[in-house]
This record gives structure tokens, C-alpha cells and sequence, in this order.
């Protein structure tokens, strides 16, 4: 069929519809199929997946928790601008149009089909999407064909305008139907069990009194997120279970029920991300309601040489924690309570890996599925091959929150006041110096134990001007927070965090 005749702006215009069309009726169709299967989502986990380390850390710091949208708006205008193309090469020869949309599909359909939680239907959004738009195209184009004088012309623009608009209605239709098929409802009906061992009150003061400084605890809403899940894991606790195996003795696979009767520990525990920079907030403290992993793992009997455990999520996402670490007598948990609730969602529910002293990369896997014991020689994790260290225990880190960085205290008595972490080894002592002049020691908070973060204040007798402040921690082991500046990747970030304040 030719239709030279077509001018190409028109062609474009008929591609972007035809877009919207296969992306609305693939989002339609994943109603049925599952969030997770939605074209956008399979290829965008693609990519998240396989981005070179420097592009993922250019994403998280210039987007921070917002990368997930950054790349979600930037799929859709590269998908917007060869749907244009294609819809322009279609008026010169319209197999080169119906190619490029099946291109598209096949990269949807393979996307959907390597994905670790790829079902039976996965396929169909892409594959019906990627019908529904080429059929869109050659119809329009059809239309166009017809169409000679100016009127016409203003039609079709109306019709593909029109085409576009109500598939983009039927594709956010779709969208929101199936946010709305979560597992919030078998969240909300489940009863926590009592804690058999209950965590030690937070003691008096363990919050400071001052204005602008950070709350012992994290209320669940405030707590960082941090992942590689473009649609967050629904995973439903009646069929949830739980498989340890690989280099053991017993293999074994409990129900979530069965973990839930098991003793249960209730603890505060710090999570930290290895990404976070120095002065950073991608770190936060709650009460964890959790199974002991050393009874789980007591119980299946670790192998000689099994000196790894990966922790593997529905989404195939892993963690890799030294056995002995899990071992040694530490907290170490399958989280399902925080704060006194069922896990949220987004953070793992139904259960999550907690371990006090490690980066959450190489240790808190959420939505966990599987415990694999293994050797680190044997088996990666997934940030390792991406660059980043396979062992990662915390850093010894300091921040001052109060006051802001930039901002104008008045003189006088101000209260300088932060948090300083070095989950399970604890915090014996914080200094602050102003303007590099003598470190003077801070007032250290209560903690209930050495898993936590310590707040700390320190009154600054200030006087007007621009003045420089600085942090720096020391450890119960005695080491104190390096100066040595280092960045995130591959193990951690040091340094002191250094603000400045002019003082009025
Ligand atoms: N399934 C899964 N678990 C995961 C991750 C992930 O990408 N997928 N990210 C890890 C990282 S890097 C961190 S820092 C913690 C963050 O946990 P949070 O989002 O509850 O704060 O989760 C860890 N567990
Ligand atoms: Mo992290």
C-alpha cells in the first residue's frame, strides 16, 4: 500500500495515537494479567536492571527517592518520540510502521517473560497492546488516505487527537484499577502476635527537646524506601512461603502462619542505606517485630563452607549476609511487625530481612521468598556484580540536623543536634567543633541498645558571623569516624558532615 501521499506530521500524529491505544489497552489488559505486567513496568524493571552503575548513582542522587518517576516519565517520552517516528515512516511505506510496533511488542513481551514473577498472562498486555496500536495505525491512516482537501485534514488531526486522549483515559482507568488490587486488605486483617520477648522500653530521653532535631523513632510513613521495584510487590500472606535451602542439612519451607507461631523478638533497629551520603537522611529507626533468623537457620543447619545466606524477594531482587554474622547472636530477624503494625507494603510486607550492622543491600531483602545458604565464592548478590562490595557492615557516620545547613540562628546559646550511627557496635561519644577550632564533646541520648542510632546535642555559645560546624562519632570499639572523604559506592560513604550558618 503506498501513501506518499500522507504528509509525515501526520504520520506522527497517527503514531503517537496508536501508542496511547496499545499502552491503554495493554494497561487495560493487565487489570486481569497484574500490575507487574504492564508494559511500562516490565521494561522499565529491565532497565533498572541492567543501567550501568554510573547512570544509577547519577539517578539516585540527582533524583533521590524520586528516581522510580524520573524514569518512568523519561520511558514515556522516548516511547512518545519513536511512536512519532514510526507513525512518519508509516506514511512512506506502512509495513515500516506495523515493524516498528511490533518491535515494541516483542521487547514488552520479552521483558514480561524474563521477569523472575512473570505468570501465564504476563505476555498479553504487551502482545494485545501491540495489536490494539498497530490496527490503531493502519485505521487511521486509512482514514487519512481518504482524506484530501484542508477540512479533512483538520478531521483526522481531531480524530487521532481524539483517539489519543480516550485511550490515555482508558490506559489511567486501567492503571488505577489495578493499584487498587493490592494485598492492603490481608495486610489490615492480620493480628501481630505478642512479642514473646518484647523490646527494652526506649528510655526517657532517648528523643531530644529540641526543635528541628530527628525523633528516636521513625513513624512507618517517614521511614526511607529504598528499591528496584517499579510496581511495589503484592504478596499475599495466605499463599506466602518461605524456603530455606541450598547448602543445609534440612531443607525446609514454612507458611506464614507457621513463621508467625514461632518465638517471636521485638526490637529497635537502625536501617541504613550504603547509598547515603554523608549528612544524608536514607536511614531510619522503628520497632521490628520479627522470628530470630539464628533459631531458622540452627534448625536447618547450615552446611561447612555455606558462608553465605541470599536473601531472595518474589522479585528476584537478592542479598548476600555472612552466615556468621546472622549467627553471632545479634538481632537478626524475618521482620513482619513495624511499629506495632503488620509490615507496610513498600516495605516488605509480608516479611523482610532485618539485620542490626549491615547495609540494607546486603541484608534486609523485603518481600522475602527464599533463604539460600551458599558460599560467597559460589553466588553474587544482586548490587555485586553491579559494582558495589560484597560484604558491606555499617560505617561509623555522623549528622548534625539542627540547625539547617545554610540557615541563620541567632547568637547566643544555639542547640547544635543530630544522630550518629554504627549499628551493633553503638555509639560511645560525639564531638562538634566550630570553625575547626577545638573538638568539644556532645551530650549522647539514652539508647535501648547498640542497634540504634544515638542523638546527640551540643549547646553552641555563637556569635555573629559566618561560622563552620562539624560532626564526628565515635564507636564503643573505639574508632573514631574517619575525615577521609569517601563517596557511596562500592562500600559506604565517610566523612564529617560540615555545615554552614551565619549568625545573626
Ligand atoms: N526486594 C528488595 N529488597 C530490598 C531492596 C530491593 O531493591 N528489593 N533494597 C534494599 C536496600 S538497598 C535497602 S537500603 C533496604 C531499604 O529498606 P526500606 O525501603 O524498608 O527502608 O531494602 C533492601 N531490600
Ligand atoms: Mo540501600
Amino acid at each position: 500500500m503506498n501513501n506518499a501521499r500522507i504528509p509525515r506530521r501526520f504520520g506522527a500524529v497517527a503514531g503517537l495515537a496508536a501508542a496511547a491505544v496499545a499502552l491503554g489497552v495493554a494497561e487495560l489488559v493487565a487489570i486481569f494479567s497484574g500490575p507487574q505486567s504492564a508494559p511500562l513496568v516490565v521494561v522499565g524493571d529491565v532497565v533498572v536492571d541492567s543501567v550501568p552503575k554510573s547512570v544509577k548513582n547519577f539517578a539516585v542522587s540527582t533524583f533521590g527517592t524520586h528516581d522510580k518517576t524520573a524514569l518512568l516519565i523519561g520511558t514515556t517520552i522516548l516511547l512518545a518520540a519513536f511512536a512519532a517516528l514510526i507513525g512518519a515512516l508509516a506514511t512512506r511505506d506502512q509495513r515500516l510502521g506495523l515493524g516498528g510496533i511490533g518491535v515494541f511488542g516483542i521487547i514488552g513481551i520479552v521483558a514480561a517473560a524474563t521477569r523472575p514473577n512473570a505468570g501465564p498472562g504476563s505476555l498479553f498486555p504487551s502482545l494485545l497492546g501491540a495489536v490494539a496500536g498497530g490496527a490503531a495505525m493502519v485505521l487511521l491512516l486509512r482514514r487519512h488516505e481518504a482524506a484530501s482537501d484542508g477540512g479533512d485534514r483538520r478531521r483526522f488531526l481531531m480524530e487521532s487527537g481524539g483517539v489519543l486522549a480516550g485511550a490515555a483515559v482508558v490506559g489511567l482507568v486501567g492503571r488505577h484499577i489495578t493499584d487498587r488490587q493490592n494485598v492492603s486488605a490481608a495486610r489490615s486483617a492480620l493480628t501481630l502476635p505478642t512479642p514473646a520477648s518484647p523490646a527494652p522500653p526506649v528510655p526517657a530521653g532517648a528523643s531530644l527537646n529540641v526543635p528541628g532535631s530527628t525523633g528516636f523513632v521513625t513513624p512507618n510513613n517517614d521511614f526511607y524506601r529504598i528499591d528496584t521495584s517499579l510496581s511495589v510487590p503484592q504478596v499475599d500472606p495466605a499463599t506466602w512461603t518461605l524456603r530455606i535451602h541450598g547448602r543445609v542439612r534440612n531443607p525446609m519451607t514454612l507458611t506464614f502462619n507457621q513463621l508467625l507461631a514461632r518465638p517471636t523478638i521485638e526490637r529497635y533497629i537502625t536501617l541504613s542505606c550504603v547509598s547515603n551520603e554523608v549528612g544524608g537522611n536514607l536511614i531510619s529507626t522503628s520497632r521490628f517485630l520479627g522470628v530470630r533468623l539464628k533459631d531458622l537457620l540452627e534448625e536447618a543447619g547450615p552446611m561447612d563452607g555455606a558462608d553465605q545466606v541470599v536473601g531472595r524477594a518474589v522479585d528476584g531482587f537478592t542479598t548476600g549476609s555472612p552466615t556468621e554474622v546472622l549467627m553471632d547472636g545479634r538481632d537478626a530477624m524475618l521482620a513482619f511487625g513495624m511499629n506495632g503494625k503488620p509490615l507496610p507494603i513498600e516495605h516488605g510486607f509480608p516479611v523482610r530481612m532485618v539485620v542490626p550492622g549491615l547495609y540494607g543491600y546486603v541484608s534486609a531483602t523485603k518481600w522475602l521468598a527464599e533463604l539460600e545458604l551458599t558460599s560467597f565464592s559460589d553466588f553474587s548478590a544482586y548490587w555485586v556484580p553491579r559494582g558495589w562490595s560484597q560484604q558491606a557492615p555499617i560505617k561509623t557516620e555522623s549528622r548534625i540536623d539542627t540547625p539547617r545547613d545554610g540557615s541563620s540562628p541567632r547568637r547566643g546559646q544555639v542547640t547544635v543536634a543530630g544522630v550518629a550511627w554504627a549499628q551493633h557496635r553503638g555509639i560511645s561519644k560525639v564531638e562538634v567543633r566550630v570553625d575547626q577550632g577545638p573538638w568539644q564533646q556532645a551530650t549522647l541520648a539514652a539508647v535501648p541498645s547498640v542497634d540504634t542510632w544515638r542523638l546527640w546535642s551540643w549547646t553552641w555559645p555563637a556569635t555573629s558571623g559566618d561560622h563552620q560546624l562539624q560532626v564526628r562519632a565515635t564507636d564503643n570499639a573505639g574508632a573514631t569516624q574517619t575525615a577521609d572523604e569517601a563517596p557511596p559506592d562500592p562500600d559506604g560513604a565517610t566523612g564529617w558532615h560540615t555545615i554552614n550558618v551565619s549568625v545573626n
